[in-house]
């Protein structure tokens, strides 16, 4: 599917500084690192999450899927700017996990996107997400929901962020 998405109001936001705090949770060859998500507005369609994958097997691995109870699904998405535009979409057969490699999902980057959110995300609650493996199978994981006001974006990484086809946050 080619299904590119102009929502990006929920995980185009860069701001960074959610991996301050966090925790592990290893499982087998896999091990996730500062999972977290962002605290959404009330109503708010979507949310986006973000982690550090490492895979400390010998094997390579692939992210393919996840899915929580919080939103009716779970994809996985990638960012890029396009005519100025920040667009993402999901990837297409998941992530790619080297033999002894890590994934990066991160504000700009790749996150996960949870779409059709039950429940608005509060600061401090965990949101329960099972991500789903080709090779280590299922590892339930709770994001910790950081608070909205996060630190200020930081535009050396994305220079030529342009903010005008989003919603506001609506806070
Ligand atoms: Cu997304």
């Amino acid at each position: 599917m080619t299904t590119f998405r102009t929502i990006a109001f929920a995980c185009g936001l860069t701001l960074l500084g959610g991996a301050a705090f966090g925790h592990d949770v290893k499982f087998d060859t896999i091990k996730v690192s500062h999972p977290w998500t962002r605290a959404t507005p009330k109503a708010a369609p979507v949310g986006a999450g973000y982690m550090t994958v490492v895979n400390t097997g010998e094997a390579p691995d692939r992210l393919i899927g996840a899915s929580s109870d919080s939103s009716e699904k779970v994809e996985i998405h990638d960012m890029s700017m396009d005519g100025g535009i920040m667009r993402m979409r999901e990837v297409e057969g998941g992530l790619p996990l080297k033999a002894n490699g890590r994934i990066e999902l991160k504000p700009g980057g790749h996150h996960l996107m949870f779409i059709g959110l039950k429940t608005p995300f509060e600061p401090g609650k965990t949101v329960k997400v099972t991500l789903q493996f080709e090779k280590a199978g299922k590892l339930d994981v709770d994001f910790l929901v950081q608070g909205a006001a996060a630190p200020a974006m930081d535009h050396s990484t994305m220079p030529h962020m342009d903010h005008s086809g989003m919603k506001p946050m609506g806070q």
